[in-house]
C-alpha cells in the first residue's frame, strides 16, 4: 500500500494566506477560485492533491487595524478568519486545509525553521534603520522610495524605523537563486515577472532584516529575547507548516518532497515568493516550490478598487446576482491569468449571456429536445461516419492537448477559449447535420440516431472540461443528460472515446441552464419623470422624524438565539458604547456570520426590551419586498460608527 501510495502523482497548490485587516473582495477571490479551479482540474488528471488557503494574522498592520476597532489583535483576528473561510464555502472552494498563522502548529513550523537558519550561521544582529511600509509590511530600500516618503507599490506614506533588528544572509543565495531561475524556465510565470525577478536579482540582493522589536503582535524568536519574527518571513512559512514540517513528516515528503507545488499569487507579492521564500528555503536546505504563478490586478468598471471610492466589488453580492458558477467562469475567462483586468457589470452579463446561455445552455436545450422529440428521451443504437463527425472528433482530441498544455502554464481562459471552440463546433454540427431533415425519412433513422449520440457524448465530455470552473452546472448537465454519477469524481482520462451513453439509457429532464439576464436600458431612466401633484399619504413633521434616534452600527458578532429559530443575537459597536440587539431576521440570513464587520442602521432610543429572556437594546433597521424578503440596511464602510441618519 504504502509503495504504491509513492507511485501517486501529488499535486499541492496554494493561495496567498490573506491579511485580515479588511474582509476578502473580489481580488483575494479571484486567487482562491483559480487555485480550486486547477486543484479540481488536477484530481480529473489522476492527481493526489492538497490545497491550501488561509489568513496571514500577524504584524504591525492587522496590530494596528486592531487598536482601531477597539480590540485585541487575536480578539480581532478571531472576527475576520471566519468570514474567510465563510466566503471561501460560499464560491465552493474545495481547500483541504485553511491555515492561520496564530495556530500552535505555525508557530512551531516557524521556530523550526528560523532555528534551522540560525544554526546555518545566515542569521546575525544588527539595526534597521529605514523606511518601512505597514501597508505592504515591506522595508523599502533608499532607490525605490518615491519622492523621499512614499511606497513604490501602495503609494502610501512610510515610517521611519529605526530599531535592532536580526538580518538573514540572502545576499548569500543570489547566484545559486539566479541558476535555479536559470535552469527551470517554468519556475516563475508568466515570463514577463520572470524577467522582472532576474533584473531584480541582478541589482544585488540586500540581506533582509527578520525581526522587530517595537511592537509585540508576532512570533517571538527564541534566540532573540524581545523581537518577534517579521511578519513575511513568518507567513511565508505557512506553506510548510500546513504539510506537516513541523510534525507530520510522511505527509511533508508525499506533499513537498515528492509533489508539485504551485504557488498562486497576484503580482503585488512576487517578489516576497520569487526571492525572499526561495532563499528561506535554500538556506533551510528545503526543496524549491516548482512553479510560482503571478496574475494580475483587477479594476472595477475601469477605476482602482478602493473603499473610499466605494467601488469594491463584492463576490457576495456578484454570487446573488449571477450565480456562484458563473461568477467563477466569468472570472477566470475574462482575462489571461497574468494580465490585468476590469470587472465591469457589461461585461460579465455579455459573457454570462453568450458563452452560457447562448453557446453550452442552446446546445443542451436543443439536443435534449431533440432526443425527446425523435426518441422519447431513451438513447437508440446510431450510426453517423460523415465528414461532420469525423471532423468534430478530431476537434475534440485538439481540445484535449490544448487544455492540458493551457492548464501547466495555468492559463485558464486559453483552456476555456478551446473548450468554447468545440462547444460553437458542436452547435454548428447541428446546423450541417440538420437533424429535423433526418427525422423526416424512415430511412436516415440510424443517422439520425447516430447525430444525437454524438451529441450528447459531446455535452457529457463537456460537462467534465467544464467541471473545475463550475463544479454545480457541470453537474447540473450530467443530471440532464441522465449520468447518474457524481461529476466529482470524473477523469479526463474517462472521457475519451465517444461510448459512455448505452441503448436504453434515459435521458433526464431539461431546465434551463443559465437564464439570459436582461440588460438595463439606459434610455429608460431618462422617461422617468416626477409628478408635482402628488398626494402623501400619512403625513409626519420633521420634529416627529427627529424624535428617532437613528445611527451607524457596526455589527461585532452575530450567534443564534439557541431554541428561537428566527431570532439573531447582535453585539453592535454604537458611537458610544457596545449594545446588544435582538433581531427576528434569522430565516433571512442562513448565513448570518458574514453580517460581522457590516455597517447598518439602527434605532437607539427605544426602551430596552427582554425577547425569549434575552435582552435587546435597540433595532436593527430593515427592509423588505417580495423578491428579497427582509434585508438589513446596509451602510458604506466609509461612513463612521455613530453617524447620524437625518
Ligand atoms: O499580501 N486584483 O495579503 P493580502 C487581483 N498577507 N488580486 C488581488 C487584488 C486585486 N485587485 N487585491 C488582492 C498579502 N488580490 C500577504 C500574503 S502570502 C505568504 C502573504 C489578491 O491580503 C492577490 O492574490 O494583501 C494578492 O497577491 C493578494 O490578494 C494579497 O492579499
Amino acid at each position: 500500500m504504502c509503495h504504491l501510495k509513492k507511485m501517486e502523482k501529488n499535486f499541492y497548490v496554494t493561495t496567498p494566506i490573506y491579511y485580515v485587516n479588511g474582509a476578502p473582495h473580489v481580488g483575494s477571490a479571484y486567487t482562491t477560485i483559480a487555485a480550486d479551479v486547477i486543484a479540481r482540474y488536477k484530481k480529473t488528471q489522476g492527481y493526489n492533491v492538497y490545497s491550501l488557503t488561509g489568513t496571514d494574522e500577524h504584524g504591525q498592520k492587522v496590530e494596528e487595524t486592531a487598536l482601531l476597532k477597539g480590540l485585541t489583535p487575536q480578539a480581532w483576528t478571531d472576527l475576520m478568519a471566519p468570514k474567510f473561510q465563510e466566503m471561501w464555502k460560499l464560491l465552493n472552494i474545495e481547500n483541504d486545509d485553511f491555515i492561520r498563522t496564530t495556530e500552535p502548529r505555525h508557530k512551531s513550523a516557524v521556530v523550526k525553521i528560523l532555528s534551522t537558519v540560525y544554526e546555518k550561521g545566515d542569521i546575525y544582529c544588527g539595526e534597521y534603520e529605514g523606511k518601512y511600509c505597514v501597508s505592504c509590511e515591506n522595508f523599502v530600500p533608499e532607490n525605490q522610495i518615491v519622492e523621499n516618503k512614499f511606497c513604490p507599490d501602495c503609494g502610501k506614506e512610510l515610517r521611519v524605523v529605526k530599531e535592532e533588528s536580526y538580518f538573514f544572509k540572502m545576499s548569500k543565495y543570489q547566484d545559486e537563486l539566479l541558476k535555479h531561475i536559470d535552469e527551470n524556465p517554468n519556475f516563475i510565470l508568466p515570463q514577463s515577472r520572470r524577467n522582472e525577478v532576474i533584473n531584480f536579482i541582478k541589482q544585488g540582493l540586500q540581506d533582509l532584516s527578520i525581526s522587530r522589536n517595537t511592537f509585540t503582535w508576532g512570533i517571538p524568536i527564541e534566540f532573540a529575547p524581545g523581537h518577534i519574527t517579521y511578519v513575511w518571513f513568518d507567513a511565508l512559512t505557512n506553506y510548510l507548516t500546513a504539510v506537516g514540517y513541523e510534525n507530520n513528516l510522511e505527509k511533508f515528503d508525499e506533499f513537498w518532497n515528492n509533489s508539485e507545488v504551485v504557488h498562486l499569487l497576484g503580482k503585488d507579492i512576487v517578489r516576497f515568493h520569487a526571492i525572499i521564500w526561495p532563499c528561506m528555503l535554500l538556506s533551510a536546505g528545503i526543496k524549491l516550490p516548482d512553479k510560482i504563478v503571478a496574475h494580475g490586478w483587477w479594476t472595477s468598471e475601469g477605476e482602482k478598487m478602493s473603499k473610499s471610492k466605494n467601488n469594491v466589488v463584492d463576490p457576495i453580492e456578484e454570487v446573488k446576482k449571477y450565480g456562484v458558477d458563473a461568477f467563477r467562469f466569468c472570472l477566470m475567462r475574462e482575462v489571461n491569468f497574468g494580465n490585468d483586468g476590469d470587472y465591469s457589470t457589461k461585461n460579465i452579463i455579455s459573457r454570462i449571456n453568450n458563452d452560457l446561455a447562448n453557446d453550452l445552455g442552446n446546445l443542451l436545450n436543443r439536443t435534449l429536445g431533440m432526443y425527446s422529440k425523435y426518441f422519447d428521451g431513451v438513447i437508440v443504437e446510431g450510426k453517423n461516419e460523415d465528414e461532420f463527425t469525423k471532423n468534430l472528433y478530431i476537434l475534440f482530441e485538439e481540445t484535449l492537448i490544448v487544455v492540458e498544455r493551457s492548464m501547466e502554464k495555468l492559463e485558464f481562459s486559453k483552456s476555456m477559449e478551446a473548450i468554447w471552440k468545440f462547444i460553437s463546433r458542436m452547435n454548428k454540427y447541428i446546423d450541417e447535420t440538420m437533424p429535423w431533415l433526418l427525422a423526416k425519412e424512415e430511412s436516415e433513422k440510424v443517422k439520425l440516431g447516430g447525430v444525437m449520440n454524438t451529441l450528447v457524448e459531446g455535452l457529457y465530455k463537456v460537462a467534465v472540461l467544464i467541471y473545475p470552473y463550475m463544479p454545480v452546472k457541470s453537474q447540473n448537465i450530467w443530471d440532464q443528460l441522465g449520468v447518474e454519477k457524481s461529476i466529482k469524481n470524473s477523469l479526463i482520462e474517462d472521457i475519451k472515446e465517444w461510448n459512455h451513453f448505452k441503448k436504453g439509457d434515459k435521458l433526464g429532464v431539461a431546465t434551463v441552464l443559465f437564464p439570459r439576464l436582461e440588460v438595463l436600458v439606459e434610455e429608460a431612466k431618462n422617461e422617468l419623470e416626477i409628478n408635482e401633484n402628488l398626494k402623501i399619504e400619512n403625513p409626519t413633521t420633521i420634529e416627529k422624524f427627529g424624535e428617532t434616534k437613528i445611527e451607524v452600527v457596526e455589527i461585532i458578532s452575530v450567534e443564534k438565539v439557541e431554541g428561537a429559530d428566527r431570532l439573531l443575537k447582535f453585539k453592535v459597536k454604537t458611537g458610544k458604547e457596545i449594545r446588544q440587539i435582538v433581531s427576528g431576521i434569522a430565516k433571512n440570513y442562513p448565513e448570518f456570520k458574514l453580517l460581522e464587520g457590516k455597517k447598518v442602521l439602527a434605532v437607539l432610543n427605544l426602551p430596552p426590551v427582554t425577547l425569549l429572556g434575552i435582552l435587546s437594546q435597540g433595532m436593527i433597521l430593515s427592509t423588505e419586498d417580495k423578491k428579497n424578503g427582509i434585508k438589513l440596511v446596509e451602510i458604506s464602510q466609509e461612513i463612521k460608527v455613530g453617524a447620524k441618519l437625518k
